[in-house]
């Protein structure tokens, strides 16, 4: 049945849940969320906005942990499933900080790329004020650190899994120190990982939910009809911010070339989970696993920025969707 939409391996043991019967979204939840809660490490506050990939025929991940002093950090964690996770309580010490990449101030919002031959770490570093960290590891037990890879402020810096156009490409969203109020999504390559440059213009703000500003979530997933992006979109309330997400489809060999976006969000903060915690009102995409078989995708993300949800799509529904409900 499925067409092979998800240019991609497979990945037989993707965590699933079929759509509830009276379901009618192209995503929906899964029942047992959140799947990892706020006090799975004895000093953790918080642990959402985290990255997983499939590892070794099973899984493992970067996950942001808020402790008890509201230090955030990040820490390598593994799982059998996908769904229960067990996380190092010690954060992840990179080789190379300090003396090369200079002092650590925190880590934030991880996300993980696998590309030729190893695992690509980016996260909001703070470096005089957020800018994107990357780090490689080969076994989730030793990252190495290079240099940050745009000046600040930075952040929601995206790894594509492959080289475009014989270059390394990412995605990331200028900001300021504080919670900014702004924000478009742009597109940077590098021959090196080191020197990024040729900076293009993705997306911007549009009306409604992504109305104040909007940041790329998990890293692409390839498909035939384009690259899959989940994006956070941020709309101002007389409460604050609201995060929801929503996707689009860049083009494969251009991707600063958006084919297609949704104008209503493929999700919103509903859940308790999602609406009441630390911040509430935020569901924030992170991570997303696809298995090119079934075209099975499962995102995961973090909710009200103090626990972790997955939910679940079919690719060719998904892609439909965004497609029927496009507006450029
Ligand atoms: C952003 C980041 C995210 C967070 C979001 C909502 O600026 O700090 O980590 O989820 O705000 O608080």
């Amino acid at each position: 049945m499925n067409k092979k939409t998800i240019i991609g391996p497979s990945l037989p043991n993707i965590p699933w849940e079929d759509r509830p019967a009276d379901c009618k979204d192209v995503i929906w939840r899964y029942s047992k969320n959140p799947i990892i809660p706020r006090n799975l490490l004895p000093f953790s506050n918080s642990i959402f906005n985290s990255a997983v990939v499939p590892f070794e025929g099973k899984y493992a991940g970067v996950f942001r942990c808020d402790d008890k002093r509201r230090e955030m950090r990040i820490h390598a964690g593994f799982s059998e499933d996908g769904i229960n996770w067990s996380i190092n309580p010690e954060p992840i010490v990179f080789i190379g900080d300090k003396e090369e990449v200079g002092e650590f101030e925190y880590a934030y919002d991880p996300r993980v790329c696998f590309i030729e031959d190893r695992y690509y770490v980016t996260w909001c570093n703070g470096y005089h004020g957020p800018t994107i960290g990357l780090a490689y590891t080969f076994d989730f037990k030793e990252f190495h650190q290079l240099d940050n890879i745009t000046l600040p402020y930075n952040r929601n810096g995206v790894m594509f899994p492959r080289k475009i156009n014989g270059k390394y490409a990412m995605l990331s969203r200028p900001s300021d120190t504080g919670h900014t109020s702004f924000g478009d999504i742009f597109y940077s390559e590098s021959p090196d990982m080191v020197y990024w440059g040729k900076h293009k213009h993705v997306m911007g703000t549009r009306g409604w939910w992504q109305s104040t500003k909007i940041g790329a979530g998990p890293v692409p997933i390839e498909t035939t009809e384009g690259w899959l992006l989940f994006y956070h979109g941020v709309l101002t309330s007389c409460n604050g911010y609201v995060y929801h997400f929503g996707a689009a489809l860049l083009d494969l060999e251009q991707p600063w070339k958006v084919l297609y976006r949704t104008e209503p969000y493929l999700m919103s903060p509903q859940m308790l989970y999602e609406c009441v915690g630390d911040v509430p009102n935020v569901v924030f995409p992170c991570a997303a696993l696809a298995d090119s078989d079934t075209g099975r995708i499962a995102v995961y993300y973090g909710a009200a920025d103090t626990v972790t949800g997955v939910a679940f799509a079919q690719v060719d529904e998904l892609i439909e969707f965004i497609k029927n409900n496009s507006k450029l």
